[in-house]
C-alpha cells in the first residue's frame, strides 16, 4: 500500500488536512481507529475564530456554517453581581462564530467521502515507523482485520492527545512543556432556548460557568468542577440547580431556561506543547502537539492553523522538491501555538476559582477583571486574542 502523506487521525486536523491536499491535488490516506458516527457524534468545541471561517469557506467547506452558524460580535463577562460586554467588532472589526465542532467534522467528512477519499474508520493496533527515512511507514489492522503496510512520503500525526504518534519520536528529541490545572469542566448540552445571544463567562465564588450555545433551541453549558469529578453524582436537577446559582446575575439577565440534557461530561484541564512539532518524515498538528484549556476556545482553531501551514508547506515540496517551508513548519506553527497558550492559561487563571488560592490572589482575580472592564487597551488585548492572531 503506498500514499503520499498518510494522516493518523481524522478529527478536524486529520479531515481537514486531507481536504486542503485534495485541493492541491496531493494524494492523502486518512486512518481513524473510531467509527464515523463516534467521530460525528463527540461533542467539543464550540468557537470558530474568523480566520477558521474564512478558510472553510474558501475552501467550499461553509455552505451549512453560513447557514446554521452562529456570528458572534461580542462575549460577556460576568463577575461581583455585574455583566460586563467585550465588543469584538468595535475593538478589532472581527467577530467569531459559534458552530460545533461536531458540525464541522461531518461537513469534512462528507466532502471527503464526496470527492472519493481514502477514508478509514475502525482501524486498529496503529503504528508508525521509519519516520527519518524517505519511506516513513504506517501499520495498522483494517476493520475486518486485515494487517496493511502504508508507505508514504510524509506522516501527519493528527491522532490527538492520546494518540500514538508523539510517542513514536525517540526519547530525548522532543522537550514537553505542561501545566496540569485542579479543575475540570462538567459540560451539557441542554434542549433549552438560550437566554442570551452571545456567551457569559462568569466569575463566581462557587466557580466559574460559561453559557453557550449551538442554536436557537441548543444551550451549551460549563461549570467548573473537581478533576476527578463523579459525573454520576451530578443528577439534571443538581447540574441546573448549580448553574442557575452560578449564572444567576445583574436584574437584567433572564435565569437559565431549563430543558432535557442530552449530553454531559467532563473535561479536564492541561496546557501542553510537544516541541519541536516535527521529527524526520513525521508532522504532528492539532491535539498531538498541543494542548490548551477550552476557556479561550483556542484547541479546535489552533488544529486548523497547523494543518493549513502544513498543507501550503507539503504543496510547496511536491511542487518543488524544497523542505524548506516543511523544515519550518514547527517554527511557524508554535510562534501561534505559544499565544494561544499564554492566552488560554490567562482566561483561565483569571476567569476560575483555585483550590488553594488566598484571599489576597482571589482579590487579585478580582482587580485584573475590574482593570479589564475599566481599560480599552486591556479589552482589545483580550478581543484581539480571542477572534484570532493574525497567522503570520
Ligand atoms: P482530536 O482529538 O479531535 O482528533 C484526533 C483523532 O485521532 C480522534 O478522532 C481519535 O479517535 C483519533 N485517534 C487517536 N488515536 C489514534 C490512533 N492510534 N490511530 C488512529 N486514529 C487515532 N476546544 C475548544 O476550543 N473548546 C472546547 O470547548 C473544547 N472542548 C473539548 C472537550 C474535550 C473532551 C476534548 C478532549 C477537547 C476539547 N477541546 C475544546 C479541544 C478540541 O476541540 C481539540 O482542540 C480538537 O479536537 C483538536 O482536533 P484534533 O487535533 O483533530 O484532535
Ligand atoms: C463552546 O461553545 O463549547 C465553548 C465556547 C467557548 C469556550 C469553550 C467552549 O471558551
Amino acid at each position: 500500500m503506498r500514499t503520499q502523506v498518510g494522516i493518523v487521525g481524522a478529527g478536524p486536523a486529520g479531515l481537514l488536512l486531507s481536504h486542503l491536499l485534495h485541493l492541491q491535488g496531493i494524494e492523502s490516506m486518512v486512518l481513524e481507529i473510531r467509527s464515523r458516527e463516534y467521530v460525528e457524534g463527540r461533542i467539543r468545541a464550540g468557537v470558530l475564530e474568523q480566520g477558521t471561517v474564512d478558510l472553510l469557506n474558501e475552501t467550499g467547506l461553509g455552505e451549512r456554517m453560513r447557514r446554521e452558524g452562529l456570528s458572534h460580535e461580542g462575549i460577556n463577562i460576568r463577575f461581583a453581581g455585574h455583566t460586563h460586554r467585550i465588543d469584538f467588532v468595535d475593538l478589532t472589526g472581527k467577530a467569531v462564530t459559534v458552530y460545533g465542532q461536531h458540525e464541522v467534522v461531518k461537513d469534512l467528512i462528507a466532502a471527503r467521502l464526496k470527492a472519493g477519499a481514502q477514508l478509514h474508520f475502525e482501524v486498529d493496533q496503529v503504528g508508525v515507523s521509519d519516520l527519518d527515512t524517505p519511506a516513513p511507514t504506517i501499520r495498522f489492522l483494517d476493520r475486518d482485520g486485515a494487517e496493511h503496510a502504508l508507505v508514504c512520503d510524509v506522516i501527519a500525526g493528527c491522532d490527538g492527545f492520546h494518540g500514538v504518534c508523539r510517542p513514536a519520536i525517540p526519547a530525548g528529541r522532543l522537550t514537553m512543556y505542561e501545566r496540569e490545572y485542579p479543575l475540570a469542566w462538567l459540560g451539557i448540552l441542554a434542549e433549552s432556548h438560550p437566554i442570551s445571544h452571545e456567551l457569559i463567562y462568569v466569575y463566581h465564588e462557587r466557580g466559574f460557568a460559561l453559557f453557550s450555545m449551538r442554536s436557537p433551541r441548543i444551550t451549551r453549558l460549563y461549570l467548573q468542577c473537581a478533576p476527578d469529578e463523579d459525573l454520576a453524582l451530578w443528577p439534571d436537577d443538581r447540574i441546573w440547580d448549580e448553574l442557575q446559582r452560578r449564572l444567576a446575575g445583574d436584574e437584567e439577565t433572564p435565569i437559565l431556561q431549563e430543558g432535557p440534557i442530552l449530553q454531559k461530561g467532563v473535561t479536564t484541564m492541561r496546557s501542553f506543547v510537544a516541541e519541536p512539532m516535527q521529527f524526520g518524515r513525521l508532522f504532528l498538528a492539532g491535539d498531538a502537539a498541543h494542548i490548551v484549556p477550552p476557556t479561550g476556545a483556542k484547541g479546535l482553531n489552533l488544529a486548523v492553523t497547523d494543518v493549513s501551514v502544513l498543507a501550503q508547506a507539503l504543496a510547496a515540496f511536491y511542487a518543488s522538491g524544497s523542505f524548506e517551508e516543511l523544515d519550518r513548519y514547527s517554527a511557524t506553527c508554535l510562534r501561534r501555538v505559544w499565544k494561544a497558550e499564554r492566552f488560554s492559561a490567562w482566561m483561565t487563571s483569571t476567569l476560575h476559582r483555585f483550590p488553594g488560592h488566598t484571599p489576597f490572589e482571589q482579590r487579585v482575580q478580582l482587580a485584573e477583571l475590574d482593570y479589564l472592564m475599566s481599560s480599552h487597551a486591556a479589552q482589545k488585548s483580550l478581543a484581539e486574542n480571542y477572534v484570532g492572531l493574525p497567522l503570520r
